[in-house]
């Protein structure tokens, strides 16, 4: 059997030190697709701005965001993609991401008024993975925890907002976050123990990354010196301490490998389909994505 590796984009990601994270707000929109019953915040001038960078600083649990400029509805059923543009997230130990909707106790009944969504994750903006959601306690899902704005919002021990662990998923790495309203579950059932009437759709303040690595496109040429992909094997000609990773389209990783000589590996026996090859030394982070085909 015959098999050609094709390599469709070639990446590399530097760090002045590993590991050394980057934390910020998500600055790229993959899509929306709006749902119903809602339509705040979701033009411009304020989308999607609104979405992008830190949470409201003026968000609390009793006064919750409800400027424009800050936040957008998503309507019920509404969904939306977002990104960190020329960045990777990785998994760190414990939370690697936060998403901010504006949860508030509501004075009336002493209850979170939430306003609930799926968080999924994905590598190629294709392919997402939902992390589990419990429906009717909400353990899980986005929209249920108030923002603590005053705080720093990197730190999910203060921060208020529901934060996520990849390690829930067994995944290594993402590039996108997906937010899938599922507000109905609430407003259609008088016996969900958040039930109120008056939800209309989760409200997305901001989602913040906490372990994010900064990616620049290099010529290949120049990355060949370094890594050689070549039909089923990779050379690896780095002279010195590295982590080699495969990782998934699912953002699984497939195999580690550590070692410090020049080293050939063999993909031959991994089935047809997309993956991601991460090596890193205590200078460089190198991602090469692959097709592989027969
Ligand atoms: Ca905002
Ligand atoms: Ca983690």
């Amino acid at each position: 059997m015959r098999i050609k590796i094709l390599i469709l984009n070639l990446l590399l990601i530097i760090t002045p030190a590993f590991p050394q994270w980057t934390m910020k707000g998500c600055d790229e929109l993959l899509y929306f697709n709006p749902g119903k019953g809602q339509s705040f915040g979701q033009n411009e001038p304020y989308f999607p701005n609104n979405i992008f960078g830190l949470p409201d600083t003026n968000a609390s649990k009793n006064a919750p965001s409800a400027s424009p400029w800050q936040i957008c509805s998503l309507g019920l059923d509404g969904e939306i993609a977002v990104g960190f543009s020329g960045y990777w997230l990785y998994n760190i130990p414990g939370p690697d991401f936060t998403v901010f909707e504006n949860a508030f106790i509501n004075p009336a009944n002493g209850k979170v008024f939430a306003e609930p969504a799926i968080v999924s994750v994905s590598i190629d903006g294709i392919n997402f993975i939902d992390f589990p959601c419990d429906t009717f306690t909400l353990e899980g899902c986005a929209g249920k925890t108030p923002t603590n704005g005053k705080n720093n919002p990197f730190d999910p021990l203060i921060s208020g907002g529901d934060s996520f662990d990849l390690d829930v998923l067994g995944l290594e790495y993402i590039k996108y976050i997906k937010i899938k309203d599922i507000t109905k579950v609430i407003k259609n059932n008088k016996n969900h123990p958040y039930y109120d009437p008056t939800v209309s759709g989760f409200d997305l303040d901001a989602i913040v990354g906490l372990a994010l690595t900064k990616e620049i496109s290099v010529d290949q040429n120049n990355t060949n010196k370094l890594l050689t992909l070549t039909n089923n094997k990779l050379i690896i000609n780095l002279q010195r301490q590295f982590h080699l990773d495969i990782i998934s389209i699912e953002g699984k990783n497939l195999f580690h490998y550590s070692g410090q000589y020049p080293t050939v590996l063999n993909f031959y026996h991994y089935p047809r389909g997309i993956y991601f090859i991460v090596v890193k030394t205590s200078e460089i982070n190198v991602c090469l994505k692959y097709i592989k085909y027969d």
